[in-house]
């Protein structure tokens, strides 16, 4: 039951009607636990407007009573970002019911859309007009367009178009006090002052709810060439996409990096998959270029991989001969969050660095943590185009709460520690949340971080949004 008070009840009922109200905990649970299962709140109750203006009277309701209010879209976020505390004085509002997609203009190249709509939907609807949106997660099925905003969300398709950020053009927010700010301008030239669209993006429900977006679409790509590639070291891998970028230009769209143990551990813990190639190899890179045109684009590959074969820069390679065999190559790549969740506990690294710095921070990370605990299982791969690593540590599944937590503060500054030396971020896509708050307190520095307060004072006086996350 709500533990909300009755006359709070009965304003946001008011607001939302019998439908836009979570009340009972059966049916508050699911969004009371994120994805990775390793943050549980409690809720005073779900409030699940079904569109802006009911969104901005909830927020009214919110401001004036001081009541805390936590964001949440598809609740596959990595962070504990849309997770309530444990006060059970937090209201959950969720934007799913928002899930229109209001205008498609393939001229302008756009598509505006409420932030409840999930990702592969979005990337539908694009489809329908011939038309591409790019924006591509292992979570797209059941992630909206709101929360990769609100994380300016990466993904396998960075390096050629962007983060989410790139990839928005207008927004609207309910600002904390319940007014609107109508910003969903679909152009692609707008000098009039501050950014305010950009201080929104990434800002991860700490200073507004994000309730529709004017996305930027791209000419939809007819063809594409995928490889696998098996490699020595990372060296080889960063050479290998500094060749194939020299090569192959825009066309390269994805350069995904695995270690051996990731790898390993997606072939134990995933069902259906199958090594691409015969040998083992230290490091795996899976490759994918695309075109709007349909000609030569598996020879470019080919004859990109083949230098970089007989340099001996790499070890060996498969190109995909069909679309089940990308299907199947990118069905691993997908699978190494599962696989972590059913080996053990993992603490995430989501870290990025100039691509050029990446070798030398993984052989001195390693060496750091192997000296730390020579047992260490380092579990590292990610987006290496973007410079971006997911350089997670797994513990086994059955660690103790304590001992969980006195390994990640031991971890997380030995990693963190040297990211920050190399002029790199300790959270590169996946948003700070709950999980790297004290982390990013740690490593700003005070002026950065006293701009960001003044920020969120001025527009969220009385701290209600998101309190406990990012700041
Ligand atoms: P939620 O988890 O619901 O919320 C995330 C944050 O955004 C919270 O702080 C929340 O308060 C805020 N928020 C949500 N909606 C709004 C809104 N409308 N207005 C204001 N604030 C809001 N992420 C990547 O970047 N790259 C990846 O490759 C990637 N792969 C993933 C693979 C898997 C299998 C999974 C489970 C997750 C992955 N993620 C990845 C993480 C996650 O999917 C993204 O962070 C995504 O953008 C979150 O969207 P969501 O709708 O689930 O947001
Ligand atoms: C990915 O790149 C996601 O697959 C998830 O960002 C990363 O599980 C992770 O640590
Ligand atoms: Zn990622």
């Amino acid at each position: 039951m709500s533990n909300l008070h009755p006359q709070l009840l009965k304003r946001l009922h008011a607001a939302v009607g019998d439908a836009g109200l979570v009340i009972d905990s059966e049916g508050k649970a699911p969004y009371e636990t994120d994805w990775l299962k390793k943050f549980t709140g409690s809720s005073s109750i779900v409030v699940r407007p079904a569109n802006t203006a009911e969104t901005a009277a909830v927020m009214c309701i919110c401001h004036e009573t001081h009541t805390p209010v936590v964001t949440q879209g598809g609740n596959t976020g990595m962070s504990g970002g849309a997770t309530p505390d444990g006060s059970g004085a937090q209201v959950v509002l969720s934007t799913v019911r928002m899930n229109a997609i209001r205008a498609v203009d393939p001229l302008n190249n756009t598509l505006t859309c409420e932030a409840g709509v999930l990702l592969a939907h979005i990337q539908a609807a694009a489809q329908e007009v011939d038309r591409f949106f790019p924006l591509s997660l292992g979570s797209e099925g059941s992630c909206t367009i709101g929360g990769n905003l609100a994380t300016n969300a990466g993904g396998i398709a960075v390096l050629r178009y962007g983060n989410t950020r790139e990839l928005a053009l207008g927004l609207e927010v309910v600002l904390p006090d319940g007014r609107v700010w109508h910003g969903l301008r679909a152009l692609r030239k707008d000098n009039t002052g501050y950014d305010l669209r950009d201080l929104f993006i990434g800002s991860e429900g700490t200073l507004g709810v994000i309730t529709a977006a004017v996305l930027k679409l791209s000419p939809r790509p007819v063809a594409r060439a995928t490889a696998w590639v098996g490699a020595r070291d990372i060296e080889a891998l960063v050479q290998l996409l500094a060749q194939l970028r020299a090569d192959c230009g825009e066309r390269l769209v994805a350069f995904e990096m695995m270690s051996a143990p990731s790898l390993a551990l997606i072939l134990a813990h995933v069902a259906d998959v199958r090594a691409p190639l015969g040998e083992e190899h230290a490091f795996h890179a899976l490759i994918e270029l695309a075109d709007t045109q349909g000609e030569g684009l598996a020879s470019l590959l080919e004859g990109s991989l083949e230098k970089a074969l007989e340099s001996g820069s790499v070890q060996d390679v498969a190109v995909s001969a069909s679309g089940a065999q990308t299907q199947a190559f990118w069905k691993i790549r997908e699978g190494i969050s599962q696989a972590q969740m059913r080996a053990g506990k993992a603490i995430k690294h989501d870290i990025a660095l100039p691509i050029s710095a990446i070798a030398g921070f993984a052989h001195r990370a390693e060496a750091a943590l192997r000296a730390a605990d020579p047992d260490v299982r380092i579990i590292n791969f990610g987006h290496l185009g973007d410079g971006n690593l997911h350089y997670n540590v797994l513990l086994p599944l059955d660690s103790a709460p304590e001992v969980l937590a006195a390994a990640t503060a031991r971890f997380n500054r030995i990693v963190h520690d040297m990211v920050a030396e190399a002029d790199g971020s300790i959270s590169a896509e996946h948003g700070v949340g709950q999980l790297r708050r004290d982390e990013l307190r740690h490593y700003k520095s005070e002026v950065e971080f006293d701009l960001m307060m003044r920020i969120k004072q001025s527009l969220d006086p009385n701290q209600i949004m998101n309190p406990g996350k990012l700041i």
